[in-house]
Protein backbone atom coordinates (compact mmCIF):
# COMPACT_ATOMS: atom_id res chain seq x y z
CA UNK A 1 0.00 0.00 0.00
CA UNK A 2 0.98 3.40 -0.49
CA UNK A 3 2.77 5.45 2.18
CA UNK A 4 0.21 7.03 4.56
CA UNK A 5 1.80 9.90 5.55
CA UNK A 6 2.09 10.71 1.16
CA UNK A 7 -0.87 9.55 0.14
CA UNK A 8 -2.67 12.14 2.83
CA UNK A 9 -0.65 14.62 1.67
CA UNK A 10 -3.01 15.06 -1.18
CA UNK A 11 -6.24 15.18 1.48
CA UNK A 12 -4.76 19.05 1.39
CA UNK A 13 -6.50 19.64 -2.12
CA UNK A 14 -9.88 18.12 -0.89
CA UNK A 15 -12.71 20.80 -0.90
CA UNK A 16 -16.37 20.07 -0.76
CA UNK A 17 -19.28 22.01 -2.00
CA UNK A 18 -22.20 22.08 0.36
CA UNK A 19 -25.46 23.14 -1.19
CA UNK A 20 -27.11 25.53 0.56
CA UNK A 21 -31.18 23.56 0.50
CA UNK A 22 -29.30 21.07 2.71
CA UNK A 23 -30.07 23.37 5.57
CA UNK A 24 -33.67 23.89 4.86
CA UNK A 25 -36.72 21.10 5.50
CA UNK A 26 -37.18 18.86 3.01
CA UNK A 27 -39.09 15.12 2.45
CA UNK A 28 -41.50 13.21 0.64
CA UNK A 29 -44.25 13.45 -1.18
CA UNK A 30 -45.81 12.45 1.38
CA UNK A 31 -44.11 14.70 4.40
CA UNK A 32 -41.77 17.32 4.87
CA UNK A 33 -40.87 17.45 8.96
CA UNK A 34 -40.31 20.92 10.05
CA UNK A 35 -37.32 21.70 12.67
CA UNK A 36 -36.25 23.67 15.13
CA UNK A 37 -33.08 25.89 14.37
CA UNK A 38 -34.02 25.63 11.04
CA UNK A 39 -32.73 28.32 8.71
CA UNK A 40 -35.70 31.30 7.82
CA UNK A 41 -32.95 32.92 5.25
CA UNK A 42 -30.28 32.44 3.12
CA UNK A 43 -27.77 34.34 5.48
CA UNK A 44 -29.04 31.66 8.11
CA UNK A 45 -28.49 28.69 5.55
CA UNK A 46 -24.90 29.98 4.77
CA UNK A 47 -24.29 30.79 8.50
CA UNK A 48 -24.93 27.11 8.87
CA UNK A 49 -22.32 25.72 6.45
CA UNK A 50 -20.30 28.36 7.71
CA UNK A 51 -20.54 25.99 10.79
CA UNK A 52 -19.79 22.65 8.93
CA UNK A 53 -16.52 24.16 7.00
CA UNK A 54 -14.66 25.68 10.53
CA UNK A 55 -15.30 22.07 11.98
CA UNK A 56 -13.76 19.67 9.10
CA UNK A 57 -11.76 22.29 7.22
CA UNK A 58 -13.38 21.03 4.36
CA UNK A 59 -16.40 22.54 2.99
CA UNK A 60 -15.44 26.25 1.97
CA UNK A 61 -17.78 27.13 -0.54
CA UNK A 62 -21.81 27.03 -0.67
CA UNK A 63 -24.02 26.53 -3.81
CA UNK A 64 -26.88 28.37 -4.08
CA UNK A 65 -30.59 27.69 -6.11
CA UNK A 66 -32.27 30.34 -7.77
CA UNK A 67 -34.83 31.43 -7.17
CA UNK A 68 -34.96 29.32 -3.40
CA UNK A 69 -31.43 32.10 -2.31
CA UNK A 70 -32.73 34.81 -4.41
CA UNK A 71 -31.56 38.42 -2.59
CA UNK A 72 -31.55 41.60 -3.60
CA UNK A 73 -28.15 41.92 -3.48
CA UNK A 74 -25.81 39.37 -4.97
CA UNK A 75 -22.74 41.28 -3.86
CA UNK A 76 -23.65 41.85 -0.27
CA UNK A 77 -24.20 38.43 0.02
CA UNK A 78 -20.93 37.36 -1.36
CA UNK A 79 -19.73 40.05 1.45
CA UNK A 80 -21.58 38.02 3.85
CA UNK A 81 -20.44 34.89 3.21
CA UNK A 82 -16.82 35.89 2.93
CA UNK A 83 -17.09 37.14 6.68
CA UNK A 84 -18.35 34.26 7.94
CA UNK A 85 -15.26 32.16 6.06
CA UNK A 86 -17.02 30.90 3.33
CA UNK A 87 -17.39 32.11 -0.36
CA UNK A 88 -20.22 31.49 -2.62
CA UNK A 89 -20.14 28.43 -5.34
CA UNK A 90 -22.44 27.23 -8.13
CA UNK A 91 -25.44 28.86 -9.51
CA UNK A 92 -28.29 25.73 -9.50
CA UNK A 93 -30.67 27.36 -12.06
CA UNK A 94 -34.57 26.33 -11.62
CA UNK A 95 -37.10 25.59 -14.44
CA UNK A 96 -39.03 23.12 -12.32
CA UNK A 97 -41.81 24.35 -10.34
CA UNK A 98 -43.29 27.18 -12.21
CA UNK A 99 -46.71 26.16 -13.84
CA UNK A 100 -45.32 27.16 -17.26
CA UNK A 101 -42.54 24.99 -17.38
CA UNK A 102 -45.59 21.99 -16.97
CA UNK A 103 -44.48 21.05 -20.54
CA UNK A 104 -41.29 21.97 -20.87
CA UNK A 105 -38.50 24.74 -20.26
CA UNK A 106 -35.49 24.86 -22.56
CA UNK A 107 -36.80 22.31 -24.70
CA UNK A 108 -40.90 23.86 -24.93
CA UNK A 109 -42.23 23.92 -28.16
CA UNK A 110 -43.65 27.04 -26.88
CA UNK A 111 -41.83 30.40 -27.91
CA UNK A 112 -43.09 31.84 -25.06
CA UNK A 113 -42.12 29.67 -22.24
CA UNK A 114 -38.48 28.87 -23.79
CA UNK A 115 -37.94 32.57 -23.88
CA UNK A 116 -38.79 32.95 -20.05
CA UNK A 117 -36.51 29.76 -19.32
CA UNK A 118 -33.44 31.24 -21.35
CA UNK A 119 -33.72 34.44 -19.50
CA UNK A 120 -33.78 32.87 -16.22
CA UNK A 121 -30.28 31.37 -16.91
CA UNK A 122 -29.31 34.49 -18.34
CA UNK A 123 -30.52 35.76 -14.62
CA UNK A 124 -28.50 33.17 -13.40
CA UNK A 125 -25.19 34.62 -15.39
CA UNK A 126 -25.84 38.03 -13.93
CA UNK A 127 -25.96 36.55 -10.58
CA UNK A 128 -22.58 35.00 -10.84
CA UNK A 129 -20.73 37.67 -11.86
CA UNK A 130 -21.83 39.11 -8.66
CA UNK A 131 -21.49 36.36 -6.39
CA UNK A 132 -18.46 35.86 -8.40
CA UNK A 133 -19.16 31.42 -8.51
CA UNK A 134 -17.81 30.11 -11.68
CA UNK A 135 -20.08 27.42 -12.66
CA UNK A 136 -23.77 27.36 -13.78
CA UNK A 137 -25.51 24.20 -13.22
CA UNK A 138 -28.65 23.33 -14.87
CA UNK A 139 -31.09 20.47 -14.27
CA UNK A 140 -33.83 20.39 -16.49
CA UNK A 141 -36.84 18.32 -15.47
CA UNK A 142 -38.27 18.42 -18.91
CA UNK A 143 -39.74 15.10 -20.10
CA UNK A 144 -42.73 13.27 -21.22
CA UNK A 145 -45.25 10.71 -19.14
CA UNK A 146 -46.88 8.97 -22.23
CA UNK A 147 -45.34 7.52 -25.57
CA UNK A 148 -46.38 9.85 -28.99
CA UNK A 149 -46.75 12.58 -26.54
CA UNK A 150 -44.48 14.90 -27.51
CA UNK A 151 -41.60 14.95 -30.53
CA UNK A 152 -38.27 13.83 -28.61
CA UNK A 153 -36.18 14.49 -31.52
CA UNK A 154 -37.69 18.40 -31.45
CA UNK A 155 -36.80 18.64 -28.19
CA UNK A 156 -33.88 17.43 -28.16
CA UNK A 157 -33.30 20.50 -30.80
CA UNK A 158 -34.66 22.66 -29.24
CA UNK A 159 -32.81 21.78 -26.30
CA UNK A 160 -29.73 22.56 -27.99
CA UNK A 161 -30.38 25.80 -29.37
CA UNK A 162 -31.48 27.13 -26.10
CA UNK A 163 -28.13 25.96 -24.65
CA UNK A 164 -26.36 27.94 -27.30
CA UNK A 165 -27.98 31.06 -26.20
CA UNK A 166 -26.87 30.58 -22.86
CA UNK A 167 -23.66 29.15 -23.27
CA UNK A 168 -23.36 32.25 -25.51
CA UNK A 169 -23.79 34.64 -22.10
CA UNK A 170 -21.08 32.94 -20.34
CA UNK A 171 -18.04 35.10 -18.99
CA UNK A 172 -14.68 33.78 -19.85
CA UNK A 173 -14.18 31.95 -16.64
CA UNK A 174 -17.39 30.90 -16.18
CA UNK A 175 -18.38 27.15 -16.84
CA UNK A 176 -21.99 25.84 -18.11
CA UNK A 177 -22.39 22.32 -16.29
CA UNK A 178 -25.03 19.99 -17.27
CA UNK A 179 -26.69 17.36 -15.22
CA UNK A 180 -28.68 14.51 -16.35
CA UNK A 181 -30.87 12.32 -14.52
CA UNK A 182 -32.52 9.56 -16.00
CA UNK A 183 -36.10 9.75 -14.66
CA UNK A 184 -38.78 11.80 -12.47
CA UNK A 185 -40.50 13.71 -12.23
CA UNK A 186 -41.20 12.68 -15.81
CA UNK A 187 -41.63 8.72 -16.04
CA UNK A 188 -41.85 7.93 -20.01
CA UNK A 189 -38.81 10.49 -21.20
CA UNK A 190 -36.29 12.24 -19.75
CA UNK A 191 -34.64 15.09 -22.50
CA UNK A 192 -31.42 14.77 -20.61
CA UNK A 193 -31.41 11.10 -19.36
CA UNK A 194 -27.67 10.32 -19.23
CA UNK A 195 -24.02 10.76 -19.49
CA UNK A 196 -24.15 10.44 -23.55
CA UNK A 197 -27.07 13.24 -23.94
CA UNK A 198 -25.10 15.56 -21.84
CA UNK A 199 -21.72 14.87 -23.43
CA UNK A 200 -23.31 15.42 -26.81
CA UNK A 201 -25.01 18.53 -25.73
CA UNK A 202 -21.86 19.67 -23.81
CA UNK A 203 -19.33 19.13 -26.81
CA UNK A 204 -21.61 20.73 -29.55
CA UNK A 205 -21.61 23.72 -26.96
CA UNK A 206 -17.21 24.24 -26.33
CA UNK A 207 -15.02 23.85 -24.22
CA UNK A 208 -16.78 25.94 -21.38
CA UNK A 209 -19.60 23.24 -21.12
CA UNK A 210 -19.26 19.67 -19.28
CA UNK A 211 -21.52 17.37 -17.23
CA UNK A 212 -22.03 17.27 -13.94
CA UNK A 213 -22.54 13.42 -12.68
CA UNK A 214 -25.50 13.19 -9.45
CA UNK A 215 -24.35 10.02 -8.22
CA UNK A 216 -28.06 9.28 -7.33
CA UNK A 217 -29.14 9.82 -10.95
CA UNK A 218 -28.57 6.03 -12.67
CA UNK A 219 -30.71 3.32 -12.94
CA UNK A 220 -29.89 0.45 -10.06
CA UNK A 221 -26.29 -1.43 -11.33
CA UNK A 222 -24.62 1.02 -13.28
CA UNK A 223 -21.34 0.91 -12.99
CA UNK A 224 -21.19 4.89 -12.13
CA UNK A 225 -17.19 4.90 -11.98
CA UNK A 226 -16.92 3.64 -15.37
CA UNK A 227 -18.85 6.79 -16.44
CA UNK A 228 -16.29 9.08 -14.60
CA UNK A 229 -13.61 7.57 -16.38
CA UNK A 230 -14.99 8.40 -19.65
CA UNK A 231 -15.81 11.66 -18.75
CA UNK A 232 -12.55 12.48 -17.39
CA UNK A 233 -11.45 10.49 -20.49
CA UNK A 234 -13.05 12.72 -22.44
CA UNK A 235 -12.44 16.37 -20.74
CA UNK A 236 -15.95 16.53 -20.41
CA UNK A 237 -16.70 15.86 -16.31
CA UNK A 238 -17.10 18.85 -15.19
CA UNK A 239 -18.91 18.46 -11.08
CA UNK A 240 -20.11 16.10 -9.13
CA UNK A 241 -23.35 16.02 -7.00
CA UNK A 242 -22.63 13.57 -4.38
CA UNK A 243 -25.49 11.71 -2.60
CA UNK A 244 -26.68 7.83 -2.41
CA UNK A 245 -29.30 5.98 -2.73
CA UNK A 246 -30.74 2.46 -2.13
CA UNK A 247 -33.85 2.46 -4.92
CA UNK A 248 -33.63 5.85 -6.60
CA UNK A 249 -32.59 9.31 -6.21
CA UNK A 250 -32.79 9.50 -2.88
CA UNK A 251 -30.56 12.13 -1.77
CA UNK A 252 -29.50 10.47 1.63
CA UNK A 253 -25.81 11.08 2.91
CA UNK A 254 -22.86 10.33 0.64
CA UNK A 255 -21.02 7.35 1.31
CA UNK A 256 -24.20 5.89 3.30
CA UNK A 257 -26.11 3.43 1.46
CA UNK A 258 -22.45 2.44 -0.51
CA UNK A 259 -19.17 3.31 0.96
CA UNK A 260 -17.40 0.81 -1.30
CA UNK A 261 -19.10 2.32 -4.56
CA UNK A 262 -17.73 6.17 -3.77
CA UNK A 263 -14.41 4.78 -3.16
CA UNK A 264 -14.08 3.51 -6.18
CA UNK A 265 -15.42 6.60 -7.87
CA UNK A 266 -12.67 8.69 -5.97
CA UNK A 267 -10.08 5.97 -7.17
CA UNK A 268 -11.00 6.85 -10.71
CA UNK A 269 -10.92 10.85 -9.80
CA UNK A 270 -7.30 10.30 -8.69
CA UNK A 271 -6.70 7.98 -11.46
CA UNK A 272 -8.23 10.30 -14.22
CA UNK A 273 -6.50 13.65 -13.09
CA UNK A 274 -10.09 15.12 -11.21
CA UNK A 275 -8.82 15.82 -8.09
CA UNK A 276 -7.39 18.62 -6.46
CA UNK A 277 -7.96 22.39 -7.22
CA UNK A 278 -6.61 22.44 -10.29
CA UNK A 279 -8.35 19.43 -12.01
CA UNK A 280 -11.71 21.22 -13.02
CA UNK A 281 -13.47 18.86 -11.51
CA UNK A 282 -16.03 20.27 -8.47
CA UNK A 283 -17.33 18.00 -5.88
CA UNK A 284 -20.06 19.08 -4.39
CA UNK A 285 -23.14 17.87 -2.47
CA UNK A 286 -26.88 17.28 -3.55
CA UNK A 287 -28.42 15.94 -0.23
CA UNK A 288 -31.32 16.59 1.81
CA UNK A 289 -31.93 15.19 5.43
CA UNK A 290 -35.30 14.37 5.92
CA UNK A 291 -34.83 12.72 9.20
CA UNK A 292 -31.73 13.23 10.72
CA UNK A 293 -30.22 16.64 11.72
CA UNK A 294 -28.81 18.92 8.73
CA UNK A 295 -25.97 20.45 9.89
CA UNK A 296 -24.21 17.23 11.73
CA UNK A 297 -25.65 15.60 8.56
CA UNK A 298 -23.47 17.60 6.28
CA UNK A 299 -20.54 17.20 8.37
CA UNK A 300 -21.04 13.43 8.29
CA UNK A 301 -21.46 13.65 4.45
CA UNK A 302 -17.80 15.52 3.88
CA UNK A 303 -16.39 13.66 6.52
CA UNK A 304 -17.14 10.61 4.67
CA UNK A 305 -16.16 11.74 1.49
CA UNK A 306 -12.78 12.47 2.77
CA UNK A 307 -12.38 9.11 4.64
CA UNK A 308 -13.48 7.49 1.30
CA UNK A 309 -10.90 9.89 -0.77
CA UNK A 310 -8.07 8.93 1.84
CA UNK A 311 -8.93 5.55 1.32
CA UNK A 312 -8.70 5.61 -2.70
CA UNK A 313 -5.12 7.39 -2.16
CA UNK A 314 -3.75 4.72 -0.51
CA UNK A 315 -4.22 2.41 -3.49
CA UNK A 316 -0.74 1.04 -4.67
CA UNK A 317 -0.97 2.16 -8.26
CA UNK A 318 2.63 0.88 -9.06
CA UNK A 319 2.02 -2.41 -7.60
CA UNK A 320 -1.68 -2.65 -9.03
CA UNK A 321 -0.33 -1.48 -12.85
CA UNK A 322 2.16 -4.78 -12.56
CA UNK A 323 -0.44 -6.96 -11.12
CA UNK A 324 -2.70 -5.94 -13.53
CA UNK A 325 -0.23 -6.67 -16.54
CA UNK A 326 0.86 -9.82 -15.11
CA UNK A 327 -2.87 -10.95 -15.23
CA UNK A 328 -3.21 -11.34 -11.88
CA UNK A 329 -6.77 -11.14 -11.11
CA UNK A 330 -6.66 -11.89 -7.73
CA UNK A 331 -3.25 -9.92 -6.51
CA UNK A 332 -5.08 -6.78 -8.42
CA UNK A 333 -8.30 -7.26 -6.95
CA UNK A 334 -6.30 -7.54 -4.04
CA UNK A 335 -4.55 -4.69 -3.79
CA UNK A 336 -7.51 -2.57 -4.26
CA UNK A 337 -9.48 -3.95 -1.39
CA UNK A 338 -6.20 -3.49 0.95
CA UNK A 339 -6.70 0.40 0.58
CA UNK A 340 -10.58 0.30 1.21
CA UNK A 341 -10.58 -1.88 4.18
CA UNK A 342 -8.09 0.42 5.60
CA UNK A 343 -9.11 1.92 8.80
CA UNK A 344 -8.00 5.87 7.74
CA UNK A 345 -10.46 7.14 10.84
CA UNK A 346 -7.56 7.31 13.70
CA UNK A 347 -4.72 9.25 11.08
CA UNK A 348 -7.64 11.47 9.65
CA UNK A 349 -8.60 12.63 13.45
CA UNK A 350 -4.94 13.37 14.02
CA UNK A 351 -4.83 15.35 10.38
CA UNK A 352 -7.34 17.30 11.57
CA UNK A 353 -5.95 18.01 15.45
CA UNK A 354 -2.35 18.91 13.46
CA UNK A 355 -4.43 21.53 11.59
CA UNK A 356 -6.08 23.31 14.19
CA UNK A 357 -9.52 21.27 13.93
CA UNK A 358 -11.34 19.39 16.42
CA UNK A 359 -10.60 15.68 15.89
CA UNK A 360 -14.06 14.37 16.23
CA UNK A 361 -15.92 17.26 14.54
CA UNK A 362 -19.63 15.52 15.21
CA UNK A 363 -18.74 15.70 19.13
CA UNK A 364 -17.26 18.97 18.99
CA UNK A 365 -20.63 19.83 17.27
CA UNK A 366 -23.06 18.80 20.12
CA UNK A 367 -20.76 20.23 22.57
CA UNK A 368 -20.82 23.60 20.93
CA UNK A 369 -24.39 24.30 21.92
CA UNK A 370 -24.79 25.85 18.42
CA UNK A 371 -28.04 23.63 17.57
CA UNK A 372 -29.09 24.91 20.78
CA UNK A 373 -28.82 28.29 20.25
CA UNK A 374 -30.41 28.78 16.65
CA UNK A 375 -33.02 26.35 18.47
CA UNK A 376 -33.86 29.54 20.45
CA UNK A 377 -32.88 31.88 18.31
CA UNK A 378 -34.50 31.35 15.26
CA UNK A 379 -38.53 31.18 16.32
CA UNK A 380 -40.90 32.90 14.10
CA UNK A 381 -40.64 33.68 10.23
CA UNK A 382 -40.85 31.09 7.58
CA UNK A 383 -38.43 27.80 7.40
CA UNK A 384 -36.80 27.74 4.73
CA UNK A 385 -36.90 24.71 2.65
CA UNK A 386 -36.45 22.46 -0.16
CA UNK A 387 -38.65 24.89 -2.87
CA UNK A 388 -37.86 28.11 -1.12
C1 LIG B 1 -32.58 16.96 -9.40
O1 LIG B 1 -33.04 15.78 -8.85
C2 LIG B 1 -31.37 17.51 -8.63
O2 LIG B 1 -30.41 16.51 -8.48
C3 LIG B 1 -30.81 18.74 -9.27
O3 LIG B 1 -29.44 18.87 -9.00
C4 LIG B 1 -31.60 19.80 -8.61
O4 LIG B 1 -31.15 21.09 -8.80
C5 LIG B 1 -31.51 19.30 -7.19
O5 LIG B 1 -31.73 17.91 -7.33
C6 LIG B 1 -32.42 19.92 -6.23
O6 LIG B 1 -32.43 19.21 -5.02
MN1 LIG C 1 -28.32 16.96 -8.41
Amino acid sequence: MNDVATALGRLEELAIEVPSWAYGNSGTRFKVFGTPGTPRTVQEKLTDAAKVHELTGLAPTVALHIPWDKVDDYAALKEYAAGLGVGLGTINSNTFQDDEYKFGSLTSSNGAVRRRAIDHHLDCIDIMHATGSKDLKIWLADGTNYPGQDDIRGRQDRLAESLQEIYAALGDEQRLVLEYKFFEPAFYHTDVPDWGTSYAQTLALGEKAFVCLDTGHHAPGTNIEFIVMQLLRLGKLGSFDFNSRFYADDDLIVGAADPFQLFRIMHEVIRGGGFGKDSGVALMLDQCHNLEEKIPGQIRSVLNVQEMTARALLVDTAALAEAQRSGDVLAANGIFNDAFYTDVRPVLAEWRESRGLPADPLAAFKASGYQKKINEDRVGGQQAGWGA
